[in-house]
């Protein structure tokens, strides 16, 4: 009997042994595996959070931003140099609260912000070592914004991306000069490839680490200096692989974009398009809306840099719809707001989005880690898919009440649910799956109806 204990104890021993083992080595694999992730499946992994994340907001500041008239001001106005670089005595937000921003956008149920580091003006948010043209050098303000930034984004879990325009209308270097600019009052000469230099010298600044651990880079102004359109020849040679070399080697797991509005060039992570669902922006054509991540970028009033007479601001509900659509089309919608030369967010914007968020903390299931599909959009709306889950969004019930769903025929659905309160909607999928909306289930914003499958 005792022996037989004896051998039971040990086994029990071995057992407990065997399993610690197996832990320990599954953790240090864990660990191993993390140490050895290489840029590319860093990048893989942003790129899967970025699909999931859907709604981020973009924000549009700069010295522009005094004079309240956008942030083409110095082009359309044909201002000189000299007569834009006044701008930055006035330049001098005091009101400015990163804290209050990154809460503004969780708010809005956003989940990133890009903000620009420098527009086409040329002008620095931060603290650039190799130019005096940026807001610590010039302001009275004084203050690296981006810097108070990253580390609020940083402190509250905010992924933060930076935009960043290769075009500049300052730089003495930036010649020849492409289809803007052409006031600024530079001398008609300059080294392309030193501006590059210089461009790449700020991208580092801002990939030193100083700034966090950045979610990405999101280009623009590649084509001022665009051939023909559409079309990929450029009067320069941008040497795009060397800044996103540099981007990859020194933040790794940041994504690339490039608002060049032509098909994804190499080394560019997501594609984005400016004021439309993709393939129906205002820019770029149906054919290149490419297999990367998407997103679609526009503003809540006409204008991207705070412009004070703009008094269109969308309604809630045209925003809702917006996102459930980019959602549809599988891409982010990157919403943009510009802050006042204060420092501080409109408070018609704030408003606006504060009901996005509302409608989002109770339907952000429907769009939050989805992808759009499996039917492509359809004249009364769309549909966004996670698991075995189709989440019908119906902007335009017909008169009938009946939704006809495309290419359905094999689809078997096992349930179909009003999401608002999980009543039954009656369906028939004998063919297409066709459902019937009961007119009293209707929601102004969206009428969504989950299928289990
Ligand atoms: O940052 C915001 C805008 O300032 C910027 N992109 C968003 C995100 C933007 N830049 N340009 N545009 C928006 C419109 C550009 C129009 C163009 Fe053209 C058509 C550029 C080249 C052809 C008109 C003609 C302007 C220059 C030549």
């Amino acid at each position: 009997m005792k022996t037989k204990s004896n051998q039971l104890t040990h086994v029990y021993i071995l057992i407990v042994v065997s399993i610690f083992c197996a832990v320990m080595l599954a953790g240090c694999d864990l660990i191993s595996r993390k140490v050895v992730l290489t840029g590319e499946e860093l990048r893989a992994e942003q790129a899967k959070w970025f699909q999931d994340a859907k709604f981020g907001m973009f924000i549009h500041w700069g010295v522009y931003s005094v004079a309240g008239r956008g942030e083409w001001l110095m082009n359309n106005e044909k201002l000189s140099i000299e007569t834009y670089e006044k701008l930055t005595e006035r330049f001098n937000p005091i009101e400015y609260d990163p804290a209050e921003w990154v809460q503004i956008a969780k708010d809005a149920g956003m989940k990133y912000i890009t903000i620009t580091s420098k527009h086409h003006d040329g002008f620095a948010m931060w603290d650039s070592k190799v130019t005096k043209w940026d807001i610590v050098d010039t302001t009275p303000y004084g203050k690296d914004v981006l810097k108070m930034l990253a580390d609020e984004c940083e402190k509250q879990n905010m992924p933060l991306f930076f935009y960043h325009s290769h075009l500049d209308w300052h730089h003495p270097d930036y010649f020849p000069l492409g289809q803007t600019g052409h006031h600024s009052g530079r001398e008609q000469k300059g080294d392309f490839n030193k501006y590059i230099k210089y461009m790449n010298k700020q991208i580092a600044e801002l990939c030193s680490g100083r700034y966090g651990k950045l979610a990405g880079f999101w280009f623009d102004g590649w084509w001022d200096q665009q051939v023909k359109k559409p079309g990929r020849q450029t009067h320069v040679d941008w040497r795009l692989q060397e800044t996103y070399d540099l981007i990859h080697r020194l933040q790794p797991q940041a994504l690339i974009g490039n608002n060049h509005h032509e098909a994804p060039f190499p080394g560019e992570d997501f594609q984005m398009f400016e004021r439309g669902v993709p393939g129906r922006d205002k820019y770029s054509k149906a054919n290149f809306v490419s297999k990367l991540p998407l997103e679609t970028c526009d503003t809540i009033n006409n204008s991207w840099g705070y412009n004070r007479t703009d008094r269109k601001f969308k309604s809630p509900k045209q925003l809702i719809r917006y996102l459930v659509m980019t959602a549809g089309y599988n891409a982010n919608l990157l919403l943009n707001v510009g802050p006042m030369p204060n420092g501080q967010i409109q408070t018609e914007a704030v408003r606006c989005l504060k009901e996005v968020g509302k409608w989002l903390s109770i339907n952000g299931e429907t769009i939050y880690g989805t992808r759009g599909g499996p039917m492509p959009p359809q004249n009364w709306g769309v549909t966004t898919k996670k698991g075995d889950k189709i989440y019908v969004h119906i902007f335009q019930v017909p008169e009938n009440g009946r939704v006809a769903l495309p290419n359905t025929k094999k689809l078997k659905v096992k349930s179909a649910k009003l999401f608002k309160d999980a009543s039954e909607i009656e369906f028939n999928d004998k063919g297409n799956v066709v459902l019937r909306i009961p007119r009293n289930a209707i929601d102004p914003n969206d009428t969504i109806v989950v299928l289990e499958i």
